[in-house]
């Protein structure tokens, strides 16, 4: 058992840092403590397997390793614990140890924050730093508290590497807005997100911003005194590098609007995009910079000539293609497309007529089912369709069959005033229907015979096997009544990820029995992604674009779900929902 090789020097030394960590905390001599912090070292250093040392009987013969730490080494080895460790953790929260990790929280800090204010986890710490109760500790002041604040932020964001494009568009569009607001109107002729945010990436890595000025200092100046700028990072007269308090970075390029053009198709990128575009302009005869297209010689102008494009449409024309939407811009074969003149019409807001996902109060919304109807109509739709949760989910309220007949009364006599009054609009009643975790479905047949569109969805037992939870959704599928599969993996963007489901065979299976296949638009969902519903249209899928709005102003979302849609090259005729009332409803089972 204690041959089995089942782990690394790195998780050893992991495992000692552990015990260093919580020692510290526990409020250890520094003796006791710095044993296991130096041998940790050693080990991260070590050439040699540890298991061969301790199969050896050997391990005190390593720089620093005396008894007591080689007993928690072969302890670990054998059982991947030890009881040095399971004694400190019945002692010491664990969850201190990630409040370590909070930039400018030492060991001791933590300890005090534990001790003096009972605060054992992040959330505990930001909720106190929030209420200002860190302030009352000795030594610690309101500084502190924005520090760790700040510290919670930066963390969050390193954790996950990238944040959800839900968080960092608006983050771009409030800087560029208030940007604006801190400047006389002539100091911005243009200005404009660039880079990922530009694109729709559903995670973005920093937030870029590109802006034409005749006085870029002062625009500087400006943007690194913003309010929600924590720190500037770098700054020089014609660009800044600055983080912001929820920890994003951000870059600010000022350039002349000879360069716009180039710029701007620079900075949008892919950066794959970008090579692939270069060589295409070489093979012409340029070179092409984020200043200018510059003439090598191989090409019809003399070298060094150059070109300057004031608009990116100008730039493509240039090179013979046709202005490339950012969101196709990710080299998946754009460039051949425009260079045809092929590139696809792709979908937009305007084209969307109604939706086919969103909820009430009946069930979790925040609104009546008159005030959602009331905010698709003010929207221009002409149609939405009611489906609260079925009954199996757990959410209070969720409709059984008799609710539903209860909903159909109102949503008739609601139908009734609008065609009275003129008013093109029809609510359509369904439900979100439960997809249990046996494979059942929560209402019977005939109660989904009555409704006008059933969106199924998957919301429990997520970390099912492949087959089971493929299985789940495959029965849903199977079956007439179910229209729409509603956001088919389920996942969380930066909170969960998509669960095991096979989508090859999902996807197959709703071509074959024509069940829609759901672009939920909500930024925390965006499911499917674009990926996923580029492979369903190639597999002859019918796609829907749903905010599954839970109270009207969710219905924004709407443009989150059409960047999908457009980074999957979608147009309009591949989306239900871009199609009239009874068109739309023929296209269904
Ligand atoms: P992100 O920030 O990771 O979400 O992704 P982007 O695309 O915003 O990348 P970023 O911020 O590093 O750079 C912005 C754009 O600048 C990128 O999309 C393309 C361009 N770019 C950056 N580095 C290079 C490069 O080395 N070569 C080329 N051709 N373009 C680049
Ligand atoms: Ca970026
Ligand atoms: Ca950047
Ligand atoms: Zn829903």
């Amino acid at each position: 058992m204690a041959d089995s090789h089942q782990y690394t020097n790195h998780d050893v030394a992991e495992h000692l840092r552990l015990i260093a960590n919580l020692k510290e905390i526990k409020g250890e001599g520094r003796f006791h403590y710095l044993a296991f912090r130096n041998a940790a070292e050693v080990l991260d250093a070590l050439g040699e397997d540890i298991n061969d040392i301790a199969a050896a009987g050997t391990l005190t013969d390593l720089p620093g390793v005396g008894k007591g730490v080689a007993e928690v080494i072969a302890q670990f080895l054998a059982s991947g614990d030890s009881e040095l460790a399971q004694k400190l953790r019945s002692q010491v929260p664990v969850s201190l140890v990630t409040l370590l990790e909070v930039e400018g929280l030492g060991p001791k800090k933590v300890a005090r924050l534990w001790r003096e204010l009972g605060i054992e986890t992040l959330d505990e710490l930001k909720a106190a730093a929030e209420a200002q109760k860190i302030r009352q500790l000795k030594g610690f002041g309101s500084k502190s508290e924005e520090k760790i604040l700040r510290g919670i932020a930066l963390l969050a964001q390193k954790q996950s590497g990238r944040t959800p494009l839900g968080v960092a568009r608006p983050a771009v569009l409030g800087l560029i807005a208030d940007l604006k607001a801190a400047l006389p109107a002539d100091a911005l002729t243009a200005i404009e997100p660039a880079g990922s945010v530009r694109r729709w990436q559903e995670t973005v890595g920093d937030l870029d911003i590109l802006a034409i000025t005749p006085r870029p200092d002062e625009v500087m100046a400006a943007f690194c005194s913003l309010p929600q700028v924590s720190e500037t990072l770098w700054r020089g007269e014609t660009k800044s590098r600055v983080r912001l308090k929820n920890g994003l970075e951000c870059d600010l390029r000022a350039v002349a609007p000879t360069h716009w053009g180039t710029a701007l198709q620079y900075f949008t990128g892919n950066k794959q995009h970008n090579i692939e575009l270069r060589e295409l302009a070489l093979k012409q005869g340029w070179s092409l910079s984020e200043y200018d297209l510059e003439a090598t010689g191989k090409g019809a102008a003399p070298a060094g000539e150059k070109r300057y494009f004031e608009s990116e449409e100008a730039l493509y024309a240039f090179l013979g293609l046709d202005w490339i939407p950012p969101e196709m811009r990710e080299a998946r074969g754009e460039i051949a497309l425009a260079r045809r003149h092929d590139l696809p019409r792709l979908v937009t807001v305007t084209d969307i007529r109604g939706e086919l996902h969103g909820h009430s109060d009946w069930s979790d919304g925040k609104a009546s089912i008159r005030e959602m109807a009331e905010a698709a109509i003010a929207r221009g739709y002409r149609y939405w369709l009611l489906s609260d949760h079925s009954i199996g989910l757990g959410v209070t309220g969720g409709v059984d069959a008799e609710k539903l007949a209860r909903q159909r009364r109102i949503v008739d006599e609601l139908n009734r005033g609008w065609a009275d009054a003129g008013v093109d609009f029809r609510l359509l009643l369904g439900v979100e229907l439960e997809i249990l975790a046996d494979g059942r479905l929560a209402l019977p047949d005939d109660a989904l015979a009555e409704l006008d569109v059933v969106v199924a969805s998957i919301h429990s037992s997520l970390r099912q096997d492949r087959e089971t939870i493929t299985q789940r959704a495959l029965n849903a599928i199977a079956n007439p009544h179910v229209d729409i599969l509603g956001h088919p993996t389920s996942r969380l963007l930066g909170k969960r990820p998509p669960t095991e489901i096979d989508m090859e065979r999902v996807l197959r299976a709703c071509a074959e029995t024509g069940t829609v296949l759901e672009i939920n638009a909500h930024p925390a969902r965006l499911d499917v992604n674009d990926i996923y519903a580029r492979r369903a249209v190639e597999l002859g899928c019918k796609i829907a674009i749903n905010t599954d709005a839970h109270q009207p102003q969710h219905m924004d979302f709407i443009e989150y779900g059409i960047a999908v849609a457009r980074r999957a090259w979608l147009r309009p005729e591949d989306i239900i929902n871009t199609l009239p009332l009874d068109k739309m409803r023929q296209a269904l089972k």
